[in-house]
């Protein structure tokens, strides 16, 4: 039986990848480790939870022999809009806080999965079907981040065997926890949005295209990932998946099917919309098909249905 730790538990993907790996692999192998935030009721009552700090290498290193983990979920990181506030807090957290994972997981014999992101490609990469292999020269410190940690996972793969593996996620969706500071948060927000006050007002432009997928895929993607047949993988960091591709009015339409009294504006965030031109409009996600066997359940339809399902229950409107 696998003993797993996650760090960035409390997170957006966190709370969620680490219930999911509870059902999967029994709730006392999979330790959630988090720094500041309280952990929900959940992520607390169902399994062991501890403090880490990654930059804290002695932290890592101690919880990581404490429960004798073999497999390090990390998922700790600042995203995109927080991380152009930040630059050096984020290279301190994105890369400083990786490499502590990366050492400890030499020293202890660890599985690594870290997650990568659009983020990683930029303006003169081809935006379009982006390929697996390309020109990455991202012009944020985020994706610069995303860039070095993809460098260095493979760079630890091959000096130490470290058996280090990630995806490059697209926007995630989802309605347990909310992001926290990343680009494409709006398709997150218009959801909340919607069902509360009936309108939004997106900081995106329309036809701003980017990839995006449903948090039951991202958790899926991860697990199958590192359950992959280490043999098949001729990439290992990081494979682009995705799920669906559309711009603030592809999703505007999809909800007025459901809420047709829904309307939504623009003022558009020169940050985030810059951020957001760098990006892909859709990736290719064929490697990640043809050697692990990648295939999301839901499209824009299906999402957009089932995110309002489960927030109406959860906003108990
Ligand atoms: C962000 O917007 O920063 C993240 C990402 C795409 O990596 N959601």
């Amino acid at each position: 039986m696998k003993r797993i730790l996650v760090t960035g538990s409390v997170g957006q993907i966190g709370s969620e990848l680490t219930i999911y790996l509870r059902e999967r692999y029994g709730n006392d192998n999979v330790v959630a480790g988090g720094r500041k935030t309280e952990p929900s009721k959940e992520l607390r009552d169902s399994g062991p939870f501890e403090i880490v700090d990654c930059t804290d290498l002695e932290a890592v290193r101690k919880v990581t022999e404490k429960y004798q983990i073999d497999t390090i979920y990390h998922l700790a990181a600042l995203l995109s809009a927080v991380a152009e506030g930040n630059p050096q807090l984020a290279w301190n957290v994105n890369i400083n806080g990786l490499i502590n994972v990366l050492e400890v997981a030499r020293e202890y014999n660890c599985a690594v999965f870290t997650p990568s992101s659009i983020g990683a490609f930029g303006l003169t990469t081809p935006l379009d079907n982006t390929p697996q292999d390309t020109i990455q020269r991202p012009g944020t410190m985020y994706g610069v981040t995303k860039v070095s940690g993809e460098l260095l996972c493979d760079y630890y793969h091959q000096k130490y065997g470290v058996d280090t593996r990630g995806v490059r996620y697209p926007g995630i969706i989802s309605y347990v926890t909310p992001p926290g500071g990343g680009t494409t948060d709006y398709a997150v927000e218009i959801f909340y949005e919607a069902i509360k006050n009936k309108r939004y007002t997106c900081f995106l432009k329309k036809g701003t295209k980017l990839d995006m997928m449903y948090m039951p895929d991202a958790l899926k993607a991860a697990v199958d990932l590192m359950e992959a047949d280490a043999s098949k993988l001729k990439h290992r960091n990081a494979f682009n998946v995705t799920a669906m591709s559309f711009a603030p009015e592809g999703i505007e339409a999809e909800v007025k099917k459901i809420i047709p009294e829904f309307t939504m504006d623009y003022d558009v965030d020169p940050l985030r919309q810059g951020i957001a031109e760098s990006w892909p409009n859709y990736m290719d996600d064929s490697a990640a098909k043809e050697e692990w066997g990648w295939e999301p359940k839901y499209d824009l339809q299906e999402m957009s249905r089932d995110m309002i399902e489960k927030l109406r229950i959860k906003l108990k409107s």
